[in-house]
């Protein structure tokens, strides 16, 4: 089976680069923009979804302004959406709303992993201080939206690319197991 998902996010916060990671394990320094969209298919590995032989079939949105016009369409049918924002420019985290709306605009209840990229460029006060605002921004917007948790990667050095995949497969879960997922979504610290 194909279950559908998006990259969204600020342009330049990494998205291309954490499909091209996951899918080559090579990474670009002077990766081109996307123009429009990209579609990617990557094998689930979780035994629990679909015997283990499923795919994603990923849509990897353009950030640049001009293209957000298309967005719409290209997030119809999506079981998950991973907002990536560029942990070394703090506007890209504060972007984030525009993404979340965009999300619920086609259904409140798609869960939504947030992925603070390029962790590389930061210091380790810095990333705390992102997971103090993480926590006040999940407080926030509980209840506008399903925040499925964060995730902190760099794609340039394979850091936490596989652990994105692995948790976007619990997310497709979750949508059949609220239980299970209330078990991951303390793992993924966003409740206390
Ligand atoms: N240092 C560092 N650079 C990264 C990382 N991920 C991506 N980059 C760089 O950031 C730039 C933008 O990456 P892209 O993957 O093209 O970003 P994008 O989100 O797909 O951008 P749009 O397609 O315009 O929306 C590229 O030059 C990458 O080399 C990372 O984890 N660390
Ligand atoms: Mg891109």
């Amino acid at each position: 089976m194909i279950h559908k998902i998006a990259l969204l996010g600020a342009g330049g916060s990494g998205k291309s680069s954490i499909l091209e990671m996951k899918k080559s394990k090579t990474f670009q320094e002077n990766k081109s923009i996307t123009i429009g969209v990209d579609i990617e298919f990557i094998p689930i590995q979780n035994p629990e979804i679909d015997d283990g032989k499923g795919q994603f079939y990923t849509v990897d949105l353009g950030g640049q302004q001009r293209f957000q016009l298309m967005h719409d369409a290209y997030i119809k049918g999506i079981e998950g959406a991973l907002i990536v924002f560029d942990l070394s420019r703090y506007r890209t985290f504060v972007d984030i709303p525009t993404y979340i709306d965009l999300v619920i605009k086609e259904n409140i209840s798609i869960p939504i992993l947030l992925v603070g990229n390029k962790i590389d460029l930061i210091s380790k006060d810095q990333e705390e201080q992102y997971e103090k605002d993480l926590i006040t921004f999940y407080e926030k917007y509980r209840d506008k939206c399903n925040l499925y948790g964060y995730i902190f990667t760099s794609a340039k050095n394979n850091y936490n690319i596989e652990g994105t995949f692995a948790i976007c497969e619990e997310m497709i879960l979750w949508e059949k197991y609220p239980l299970q997922a209330q078990v991951s979504k303390k793992a993924h610290q966003l409740q206390n």
